[in-house]
């Protein structure tokens, strides 16, 4: 049957757009190309130590650094060539879940915004009304192996920085740190699977359907008609319909969202080609009259990230995180499963700080530190060193820089970096080697601190000159339809009638920190105004 409208994608841009938009009414298909992940929405799969509890590894918050060790990681996306999370919440189910409320700079029009959407505070206080954030998340309020960002915090202290709430301030951006926020709700994976999700299917005019992969909007020039999906079940040729008023809303992500529109006949024309001689997607196309020329893809940015590995005689390493899984401590597995409290109830993330740079042209870029115990088995030094002592400080840019990839599609369909967005400008990597040389300068400060990666025959300068490019991203896409260049100020893609995209490809620059909270409140935004634009269902 036919809806009025149907969204492609449960990541936060999708779940908020799908619950927002069957509140107000309307008849809303969410489709997912994933299956399930936390218990409550019906996940299984979980280490042996929680078995019985009605906890998935979605669930809980301690096993986030064994997303990247597992044997069989089902929740990436398998045909998009960087870390995506194909399944229900999208990034939200598998990220660390860190949770930053956005400052004014985030949807300022010096970060591209357009001016219709800079008074954000009424869209990000919604945002907090349904999903809060918490810097203690073990249900016991207290904060558990904290020594990293003890020994951080001294180290930023005779720098000049002050200790924030995060998100009691969120503009305050530059010298601050504070404990790292979390979009956890007691001790477990929160959200917008456990929050908005949970409304939107409470609701008899919304329907989800999992497993479902879209391939392409169906169009006849301007107007949108339906989407094409794998699943011959839900209409002729796995044609889904819209209403005659209906809107289709892509929410698939910074690479995905951008695929459906080049299958759509959407985009720059060698992308368009691609698509054209591919046997099976190659008919669905549109003629080629028909085709909008669009930069998406265009614009891409992504935070370059410098880890740093130091030891300190009163860090415990916590095992690098390598033993939660199959064997927990297990004083710590038992606090876990009693009440959701310890260790296990946060991710690995301990520690948060920023600090703002004036660069050779001008311009200011934002600085974000993030610290943890332990460090990625490839960044651990191979001379000899205290195993147990371990932390990691990783360097990330972010608001103002101006380096811009290029995402697209290979022949076989994969989403993938076309031009890689690291350091495409020199000046954002002369930024980077000042902000590391900053943090590693003043180690002398702080008795018993040592650096071991990179070790001290290296030079800062060269640890970041030869840095491997596959380690520099830090999964937070955003740009790929940019909101002014592929979408207009209503979300609604250029040239059609009725084709939206809500999620972080829209967002034109990065946000000042990872950004999660600054995609849900850009949906937040995106449904008001696309509820409020005239001729809708
Ligand atoms: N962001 C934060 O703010 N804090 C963090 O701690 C953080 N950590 C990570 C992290 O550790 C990893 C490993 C990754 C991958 C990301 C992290 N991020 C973090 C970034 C954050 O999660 C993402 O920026 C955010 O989830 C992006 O939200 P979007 O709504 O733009 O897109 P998603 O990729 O989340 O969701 C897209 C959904 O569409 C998925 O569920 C996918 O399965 C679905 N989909 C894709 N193609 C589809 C198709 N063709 N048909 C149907 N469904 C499709």
């Amino acid at each position: 049957s036919p809806y009025d409208y149907i969204v492609v994608g449960a990541g936060p841009g999708g779940l908020i757009a799908a619950d927002r938009l069957s509140e107000a009414g309307k008849k809303v298909l969410l489709l997912e190309r994933g299956g399930p992940a936390t218990w409550e929405t019906g996940g299984t799969y979980g280490p042996v130590w929680a078995k019985g509890a009605n906890l998935t590894k979605f669930d809980i918050p301690g096993l986030f650094e064994t997303m990247f060790t597992d044997s069989n990681p089902f929740w990436w996306c398998n045909d998009i060539s960087v870390f995506a999370g194909c399944l229900l919440g999208g990034g939200t189910t598998v990220n660390a879940a860190q949770y930053w409320i956005p400052p004014d700079s985030d949807f300022a029009t010096t970060t591209g915004w357009p001016s219709s959407w800079t008074n954000h505070h009424l869209y990000t206080d919604r945002m907090k009304a349904r999903l809060a954030s918490t810097d203690a998340p073990s249900t016991d309020g207290k904060r558990y192996l904290e020594q990293s960002a003890d020994v951080t915090a001294r180290l930023l202290d005779v720098q000049g920085y002050r200790r924030v709430t995060i998100n009691d301030s969120p503009d305050s951006k530059d010298h601050v740190y504070g404990f790292t926020a979390f979009d956890l709700i007691k001790g477990k994976r929160g959200g917008p699977v456990a929050t908005y999700f949970k409304t939107a299917n409470a609701r008899p005019n919304f329907t989800y359907k999992q497993n479902t992969y879209v391939l392409n909007v169906v169009r006849n020039g301007a107007q949108i008609t339906g989407v094409k999906t794998n699943d011959t079940s839900l209409g002729p040729d796995g044609v889904v319909p819209l209403t005659p008023k209906g809107r289709v809303i892509l929410s698939a992500g910074s690479l995905a969202s951008p695929r459906i529109l080049f299958r759509s006949g959407v985009g720059p024309s060698d992308m368009i080609n691609i698509v054209k001689n591919d046997v099976a997607a190659g008919p669905n196309l549109p003629p080629q009259a028909q085709w909008i020329n669009l930069p998406v893809g265009y614009n891409v940015s992504d935070n370059p990230s410098i880890n740093l590995v130091f030891t300190h005689p009163s860090i415990d390493a916590y095992d690098n995180w390598a033993q939660v899984w199959d064997n927990p401590r297990p004083a710590d597995a038992a606090q876990y499963l009693q009440s959701q409290a310890g260790v296990l109830a946060g991710s690995s993330q301990k520690l948060n700080f920023w600090r703002a740079y004036g660069g050779s042209d001008g311009k200011t870029r934002w600085m974000q530190g993030t610290v943890r115990p332990g460090a990625p088995s490839r960044f651990l030094p191979t001379a000899p060193h205290n195993a147990s002592q371990i932390f990691t400080i990783t360097i990330y840019l972010g608001t103002g820089i101006t380096s811009r990839g290029r995402i697209g599609i290979n022949a076989s369909m994969t989403a993938l970096p076309l031009v890689t967005p690291w350091f495409t400008d020199p000046i954002d990597k002369v930024i980077m080697i000042q902000a590391v040389n900053d943090i590693a300068t003043n180690i002398r400060n702080v008795p018993g601190l040592t650096l071991v990666t990179p070790n001290n025959t290296t030079t800062i300068a060269d640890y970041v000159n030869n840095y491997d490019n596959a380690s520099l991203g830090s999964n937070h896409w955003v740009g790929s339809n940019a909101i002014g260049a592929v979408v207009d100020e209503n979300t609604k893609v250029f040239n059609t009638n009725n084709l939206f995209v809500v999620d972080a490809s829209i967002i034109p620059q990065l946000p000042v920190g990872n950004p999660q909270g600054t995609i849900m409140s850009t949906a937040e935004q995106a449904v008001a105004k696309i509820l409020a634009l005239a001729g809708g269902p």
